[in-house]
Formats: structure tokens, sequence, C-alpha cells
């Protein structure tokens, strides 16, 4: 029979094999060949970042001086859990139907979202999800909620472009997606669509959301959007937001 473990909430620590035995796995790469000696190089580095009892379960020749390793070690930190708070859009999250009658009933006109992934980003795959017709995962994307006018002008769309085309349509909802966050690729970006919306005047006037894989809440706050969505995101997430914040600043 299973022994229920108590956990000590304030000193969270990893769960291997057994409770707070602190075991992880690592995956990084080296430019140094595959052999021996890189699997030496990377068990001493995981060592250095304090892990304890390193090994390499695994390493993989990446080609051309270069490889990946997979390690376990012990790490000897904890957590306290009971500190944690994460920003977090606060909002209670309705079904597609809920949000199509909240807008008959509250908005009495269509909404208007236009969404793109701008800059040099090319990742559609994250806002499709969000708007297309046939959504994701089993969660209908907006173009296909009632209520609702949807415009995805797909990626690689210059900010300059997308504040026009709010313009030109009215837009209630701006929604930008930014999956490249590579040196940090992302922020004068994201900064600059905040900064041409306040230069046109209409920065108030939109639901102003950023959504990504490395996207939090609180990055987007801090630059200026009213929220940002993260991995695991759905349309009725953001529709749900969006609809709340247009009664909630009067934009109607
Ligand atoms: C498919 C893919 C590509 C395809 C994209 C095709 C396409 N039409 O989209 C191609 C091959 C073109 C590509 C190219 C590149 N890619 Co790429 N790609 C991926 C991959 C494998 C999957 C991304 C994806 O589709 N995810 C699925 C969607 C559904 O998830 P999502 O984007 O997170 O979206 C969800 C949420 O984040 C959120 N969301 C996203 N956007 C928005 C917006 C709003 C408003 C809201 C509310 C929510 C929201 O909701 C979505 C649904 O839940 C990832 C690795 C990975 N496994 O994630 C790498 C990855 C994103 N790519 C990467 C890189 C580096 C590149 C390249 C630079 C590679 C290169 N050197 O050429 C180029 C960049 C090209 C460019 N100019 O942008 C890196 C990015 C690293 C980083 N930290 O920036 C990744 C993480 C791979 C890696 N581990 O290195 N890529």
């Amino acid at each position: 029979m299973y022994e229920v473990q108590k956990v000590d909430l304030t000193r969270v620590k990893p769960y291997g094999d057994t409770m707070n035995d602190g075991a992880v796995q690592l995956g990084f790469s080296l430019p140094v060949p595959y052999g021996d000696e890189a699997n030496e190089a990377a068990r001493q580095l995981a060592a250095k970042m304090g892990f304890e009892e390193p090994a390499v379960v695994y390493s993989h020749d990446l080609g051309i001086g270069y490889t990946y390793f997979v390690v376990y070690g012990k790490t000897v930190h904890t957590v306290d859990y009971t500190t944690i708070e994460v920003p977090k859009v606060d909002v209670d999250v309705m079904e597609k139907e809920d949000i199509e009658a909240f807008i008959r009933d509250n908005i009495k006109r269509p909404v208007v979202v236009l969404g793109a992934c701008t800059g040099t980003d090319a990742h559609t795959v994250g806002i499709d999800a969000i708007m297309n017709m046939k959504g994701y995962a089993g969660h209908y994307g907006l173009e296909r909620y009632e209520g609702m006018d949807a415009y995805n002008l797909g990626s690689q769309v210059p900010n300059e472009e997308l504040v026009a085309k709010a313009i030109e349509l009215k837009a209630d909802a701006i929604l930008v997606s930014q999956v490249v966050t590579q040196k940090d690729v992302h922020i004068p970006n994201l900064t600059e669509l905040v900064e041409l919306l306040e230069a046109e005047g209409i920065r108030d006037k939109v639901v102003l959301v950023c959504g990504g894989p490395r996207l939090s809440h609180e990055l987007a706050k801090e630059l200026g959007y009213d929220a940002g969505f993260g991995t695991g995101s759905y349309a009725e997430d953001v529709a749900t937001f969006i609809v709340n914040e247009i009664v909630k600043r009067n934009l109607i």
C-alpha cells in the first residue's frame, strides 16, 4: 500500500525516485567533439553548477565539433512555494457561447480583433491557434466567434502596417504574437508598437495583448500591454479578457 508522504511546501525540491532526492535532468550542448573527453567536460560542468552525483546518461554527436548531453544530477537547493506569487490575467474564463452572449448583451456590435506575428518573426502557428476558424487542441479560434470580426494578418508584419490596419478597421483589440526571443529581439519590437499607437493617439482606444511561449503577463504589463498570454493559451482566454476589458474601459 502507498504511504502518502507529507510535502513541506516551504522547502520544495525535485522528486526523482524518492521524495526530496533533488534529482533533475539537464540537457545542453558544448562546442567540443563527441567522445569521452566531451562527456567528462559535461560531467564536470554539471558539478560546477552545484549538482551532486552528476552523471552523463546520454550524449549525441551534433557534427562539426559539437556534442549534445543529457545529464542527471541532484540539486541541494529548495524553494519556498508558499511565498510564490505570479501575476496573471485576472478574469474568469468563459466558454465560447458565453462570450458570444456577453457581446450580444453588453457590447451590442461586432468586436473587431486584429492579429499578427510582427517584426522579423515568421512563426504563424501561435497566432493561428488563437485566431483561425479551426482553432487549436479542440478550442475554436476567434474567426469562428459570433459577434467577432477577426483579421489575421499573418507573420512578419511591420508594426507600421499593423497600426495602419488597426486605424482602417477601427480595431477594438490588437493581438501580437512573438515567438522568437533570441537576443531579446521581441522587446524593442513590442515596445515600438506601443510607441506607434501612442503617437497615433489610439493606445487608450484599443485592447492591446501580446502572446508567445516565452512571454508572461508580467512582462506584457511592463512593456505597456494590457495582458500577456503564454504557452497553453486558447482563444477563449484572450476573448474573455478582450470583451471584459472593452466593457470595463467603456470602449463600447
Ligand atoms: C515550427 C517552428 C518553426 C517554423 C515556423 C513555421 C510557421 N509557419 O510558424 C520555421 C521552420 C519557419 C521556423 C523558423 C525559425 N525558428 Co522556429 N520553431 C518552430 C517550433 C518547432 C514550433 C513552434 C510552434 O509552432 N509551436 C506551436 C504553437 C501552437 O505554440 P506557440 O507558438 O507557443 O503558441 C501558443 C502560445 O504561446 C500562445 N500564443 C502565441 N502567440 C500568441 C499571441 C497572442 C495574442 C496570444 C493571446 C497567445 C499567443 O498561444 C498559442 C496556443 O496555445 C519551435 C520549437 C518548439 N517546439 O516550440 C521553434 C522555435 C520557436 N524556433 C526557433 C528559432 C530560433 C527559429 C529560427 C530563428 C531558426 C533559424 N536560425 O533560422 C527561424 C526563425 C525564422 C523567423 N524569421 O522567425 C527557436 C526560438 C528560440 C528563441 N528563444 O527565440 C525555437 C524555440 C526552437 C529552438 N528550441 O531553438 N521555426
